[in-house]
């Protein structure tokens, strides 16, 4: 059984669940202790009492802790991203990719512990100086989600440690491996005891009692919509700093002028890759009455191409989804997508392989309506929507029209079109001519509207959530 990590010290419990891989549900990749309330508040109490003294270490300290376990990832991301894809079911080669990518990340935010920062000026007042310093927040609380293993666990543990805050970190139920086999890397690279605490366990029973906490100062959350209101109802009576990462409906724009590959090629990665279980994936194609048909037919033909299969096998472009439930979910999503009168070109069938797994073929859904379900709701698989829309005021209007405002694309030639969407989409983050996922780590991520709230993640903003602001008046 693979234990907690509290205070310092690995600590198993009564209880244990399987972590199973959902290529082939009789590999089970280990079992890992659960925690409780009492575990949960142990290591709060944990987090608490070392932040003292870890908020004011040397900033030479921490980049050396997170170098080092950037390093580590780096060396071992074969391994790492292969157990990754074997607990979660992305394919090996974006399990790979995306160890770099913590590791990358990890030593970004090794170097932003040496940034200096902070002003200093005169007062208003003759003879006065002012300084303007920044401050860890305290204890972080960190809830991870299912999708991104390593890479938002990441994101969101080494700007909490960089910037000299001690960290709670319950990831997700079903990807315990990838969340402690980090911990056991941060653990070896130095961290001090109750500066990091890893609590395997339920989100309704650490989740909750995590936000039950007020020794939990800032609470960084990615997960669905329905819970990041929870975890804010729960937040505001303690006035507690939040950073909620809730998910988007994105829309991918295709434009008549477009280069038809580069759309297809967009579409396809946007809305497939990652078996399209991505906050930012292309999940609503819309598509201008010029290119549509041709559009709609060569992306048919890619989705139909695409292998489904293990996710540790060369042969596989796509792996199973992470879970019976979604499986189910998806499929009753798609069911509901034909009943409203939606066309389903290709995919959405429950597929048999060699070991029993989630697998599902990658499902277009053409003739849609912007207000039907699978335009409205995130689905959080492969699954994606074309609609179908007379020029490029109607496609941006549509775009628009969602609750949800993380990413938005357009594939175009024409700079005006591309110019005036970047301005105009209701979204966080924009992209010309590339798929809506897949963003760099050292600029801001993060949306609008209903799917995020606080403060960006990621890159050099991310301080402004992990600090804050002192401002000191001088007499000397
Ligand atoms: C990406 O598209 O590169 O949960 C990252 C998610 C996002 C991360 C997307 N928070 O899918």
């Amino acid at each position: 059984m693979k234990p907690l990590l509290i205070d310092g010290a690995w600590q198993r419990t009564s209880h244990g669940v399987e972590n199973v891989n959902p290529s082939d549900t009789a590999d089970v990749i280990d079992t890992y202790a659960q925690a409780g309330v009492a575990e949960t508040q142990t290591a709060i109490a944990a987090a608490l009492a070392a932040a003292p003294e870890w908020g004011l270490s040397a900033p030479l300290l921490r980049h050396d802790i997170l170098r080092r376990a950037g390093d580590e990832i780096l060396a071992r991301r074969e391994e790492l991203g292969r157990l990754l894809s074997r607990e979660e079911g992305k394919i090996a080669r974006e399990g790979i990719a995306e160890a770099t990518r913590a590791a990358q990340i990890f030593h970004f935010f090794a170097a932003e512990a040496l940034r200096l920062s902070g002003e200093t000026g005169a007062s208003l007042r003759p003879g006065v100086t002012v300084e303007v310093t920044r401050e860890p927040v305290g204890v972080v609380g960190i809830i991870a989600p299912w999708n991104f293993p390593l890479a938002i666990p990441a994101w969101k543990i080494a700007p909490a440690l960089c910037f000299a805050n001690t960290v709670v970190f319950k990831p997700a139920e079903l990807v315990p491996a990838s969340a402690w086999a980090l911990a056991d890397i941060l653990h070896r690279a130095g961290v001090p005891d109750g500066v990091f605490n890893l609590l395997n366990g339920p989100g309704a029973v650490v989740g909750q009692a995590m936000l039950d906490d007020p020794r939990i100062d800032a609470l960084s959350f990615t997960g669905s919509q329905a819970t990041g209101t929870r975890v804010a109802a729960a937040s505001l009576p303690m006035m507690r700093r939040l950073q909620l990462e809730m998910g988007g409906k994105n829309p991918l724009v295709v434009l008549d002028d477009a280069d038809l590959d580069v759309a297809v090629q967009c579409a396809l990665d946007g809305a497939f890759f990652s078996t399209g279980q991505r906050c930012t994936a292309s999940s609503r194609l819309i598509v201008t009455e010029g290119l549509h048909d041709r559009f709609v037919s060569r992306l048919t033909e890619a989705v139909s191409a695409l292998r489904v299969g293990h996710a540790l096998e060369d042969a596989s472009d796509m792996g199973p989804v992470v879970s019976e439930a979604q499986l189910q979910q998806h499929l009753a999503f798609i069911a509901q997508a034909r009943a409203q009168g939606g066309h389903l070109r290709t995919g959405g069938e429950v597929l048999r392989r060699e070991t029993a797994g989630f697998y599902l073929s990658p499902a277009l859904i053409t003739e849609t309506d912007p207000k039907m379900t699978i335009n409205t709701t995130e689905v959080f698989g492969p699954v994606a929507s074309v609609i179908r829309v007379r020029d490029y005021e109607h496609a941006l209007a549509v775009a628009n029209d969602t609750p949800f405002g993380l990413c938005a694309g357009i594939c175009t030639t024409s700079l005006k079109h591309a110019s005036d969407f970047k301005r105009k989409a209701q979204a966080g983050m924009v992209m010309v001519n590339l798929p809506t996922a897949g963003v760099d780590h050292h600029v801001p991520f993060g949306g609008t509207k209903s799917s995020s709230h606080g403060p960006r993640e990621q890159g050099g903003q991310a301080r402004e959530f992990f600090t804050t602001l002192k401002t000191a008046y001088v007499q000397p």
